[in-house]
C-alpha cells in the first residue's frame, strides 16, 4: 500500500446545481424556468418528479453549510438560478434573488469554504426560451447582461467563476435529442443552439472581467476520453472527430478562437448562422478549465453519416469495468487519460475537476447508517487516478464530488442518487453516507493510503 498525495492547498469540495437541490421554483419573485416547464409536463421525468421542492435547499442552505462544514470541504460549487436574478430572462435584476446568493456567499466565506458559482446550470428563464431559446443568437447578450449584474452583486466576494456547465450536453439532449428542457428535437436549432452558447461564453467572459479584471473564469465542460472502437485507421479518426465535438467545441473556441476538426466536410458555419466577426467574440482566455467526467466513449466509423462520420457504440467494452445503477461504467483510468490529454492540447492551465461522481440506491440500514462501499470504492479509484495525472504533470487545483446530496436527477427524477449525503425526500432529513466520512478524512489528510 502506497500513499496517494494531493498538492498543498488543493481543494476538497462538492458539487451541486440550483434547479436540482433548490426547490422554491416560485419563491420569491422567481420566474418559470424550461425545466419547471419541463417537469410540469406530463411524460417528460421519470415518475413525474420534479424540482418543486427537491432538497428544499433554497430554505435549507444554513444545514448544508453546516453539513459540508463539518465534512472539511473547501470549496463548494453551488449554481445560480438566473430566474432568480431576471425572473424573465432581461431587465432589472430581482433583489431577493440576489440577497438569497449573497447571504449563501457570505456564510460559506464565514465557514472558510470557497464559493465557486456556476451562471447557468440549465435552468434557463421560460421567457427566454419563448424568444427562440438558445438557437436565437440574442440569447448570448442577455447571458452577458446576467453575467455582470451578478458578477457586481457578488464579485466583490466570488473570487472564481463558471460561466456554464456542460455546454455540450444541454445543447445536445434539450434541442438534439429532446430528452431535457426544452425538449426540441431539430438539428438546425441544436447546431445553432451550439454557436449562440459560444459567443455567450466569449461575451460572459469579457462582462464579468469588465467588472472584477482580477476574477479567475472558467467553464465546466464535460469530457470523456474517446476510445475508438478496433485498431483501424478509420475507428480512430472517427474517435478523434466525436473528441474534437464532443470534448472541444467550446474549449477550442474559447483558447484557439475556432471550431475544431469535428466534421468530416468542416464545420457548418452557414447552418450555425456564424457571422463576419463572431470567431472574435468567442474567444475567452480562461483562467482554468473545468472539467466534468463521469465515462469513457467508445467510437466506430460510420462512412454514412455525413456529419462526424462517426458513432458512439457505448461507453465500456463488454466484461470490463464494473456498472452503477445508472449503467455507466466505473473506469478510473478515463480521468488520468483525460486530464492529461487536456494538458498535453491547452496546458500548462489550471484545470479544476467541477464533476465525478456515482449514483447508487444505498440508503439508511437499521442503524441509520448508509454503508455505500461502492461510491467509496469509485472515489477510491478516481481520486488514485488524479493523483498520478497530477504526477505526471498535470496542473489540478481542485475535486468536486458529484453530488453534495441525493437530488433532482433531471429526466430520471429522483430516481438515480449521487450523493455523498443521503436525502429522505419525504422529510428532507441528511445522512451522512460512509463515502462522505471517507471523502472528509482524505480532505483532512490530503490524500489517503492507495
Ligand atoms: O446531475 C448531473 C449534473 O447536473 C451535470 N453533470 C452530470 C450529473 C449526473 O448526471
Amino acid at each position: 500500500m502506497s500513499r496517494v498525495r494531493f498538492p498543498d492547498g488543493f481543494h476538497w469540495g462538492s458539487a451541486t446545481a440550483s434547479y436540482q437541490i433548490e426547490g422554491a421554483w416560485d419563491a420569491d419573485g422567481k420566474g418559470e424556468s424550461i425545466w419547471d416547464r419541463f417537469a410540469h409536463t406530463p411524460g417528460r421525468v421519470r415518475n413525474g418528479d420534479t424540482g418543486d421542492v427537491a432538497c428544499d435547499s433554497y430554505r435549507r442552505w444554513r444545514d448544508d453549510i453546516a453539513l459540508m462544514k463539518g465534512l472539511g470541504h473547501t470549496s463548494y460549487r453551488f449554481s445560480i438560478a438566473w430566474p432568480r436574478i431576471q425572473p424573465a430572462g432581461k431587465g432589472a435584476p430581482n433583489s431577493k434573488g440576489l440577497e438569497h446568493y449573497g447571504r449563501l456567499v457570505d456564510a460559506l466565506l464565514a465557514a472558510g469554504i470557497r464559493p465557486l458559482p456556476t451562471l447557468y446550470h440549465w435552468d434557463l428563464p421560460q421567457a427566454l426560451e419563448d424568444d427562440g431559446g438558445w438557437p436565437n443568437r440574442d440569447l448570448a447578450g442577455r447571458f452577458a447582461d446576467y453575467a455582470e449584474i451578478v458578477t457586481k452583486a457578488l464579485g466583490d466576494r466570488v473570487k472564481h467563476w463558471i460561466l456554464l456547465n456542460e455546454p455540450a450536453i444541454f445543447t445536445t439532449i434539450g434541442y438534439l435529442a429532446g430528452h431535457h428542457a426544452p425538449g426540441r428535437k431539430s438539428r438546425d436549432d441544436f447546431l445553432r443552439a451550439t454557436h449562440t452558447v459560444n459567443l455567450a461564453q466569449g461575451l460572459s467572459f469579457r462582462a464579468v472581467k469588465s467588472v472584477h479584471p482580477n476574477a479567475c473564469v472558467g467553464t465546466a465542460f464535460s469530457m470523456s476520453p474517446c476510445e475508438p472502437e478496433s485498431d483501424d485507421a478509420a475507428d480512430a479518426a472517427a474517435a478523434e472527430r466525436w473528441h474534437a465535438f464532443f470534448n472541444d467545441w467550446y474549449l477550442s473556441t474559447a483558447l484557439r478562437g475556432r471550431y475544431p476538426d469535428a466534421f468530416v466536410s468542416g464545420p457548418p458555419l452557414d447552418r450555425m448562422d456564424v457571422r463576419d466577426g463572431d470567431m472574435d467574440l468567442v474567444r475567452a482566455e480562461l483562467d482554468f478549465i473545468g472539467i466534468n467526467l463521469y465515462t469513457r466513449t467508445i467510437v466506430r466509423a460510420q462512412p454514412r453519416d455525413p456529419n462526424l462520420g462517426a458513432t458512439p457504440v457505448g461507453s465500456a467494452r463488454d466484461g470490463q469495468g464494473p456498472r452503477t445503477d445508472f449503467g455507466w461504467e466505473v473506469w478510473p483510468d478515463s480521468l488520468h487519460e483525460m486530464v492529461l490529454r487536456v494538458t498535453k492540447d491547452y496546458g500548462p492551465r489550471p484545470i479544476e475537476i467541477t464533476e465525478n461522481g456515482c449514483s447508487y440506491a444505498d440508503g439508511p440500514d437499521a442503524n441509520g447508517t448508509v454503508r455505500d462501499e461502492r461510491r467509496i470504492d469509485f472515489l477510491r479509484g478516481y481520486l488514485g487516478a488524479l493523483a498520478r495525472a497530477i504526477e505526471a504533470g498535470a496542473d489540478v487545483r481542485g475535486y468536486h464530488a458529484w453530488s453534495l446530496l441525493d437530488n433532482f436527477e433531471w429526466a430520471e427524477g429522483m430516481a438515480q442518487r449521487f450523493g455523498l449525503v443521503h436525502v429522505d425526500f419525504a422529510s428532507q432529513k441528511r445522512t451522512i453516507k460512509e463515502s462522505g466520512r471517507w471523502y472528509a478524512r482524505v480532505a483532512a489528510e490530503n490524500g489517503f493510503d492507495g
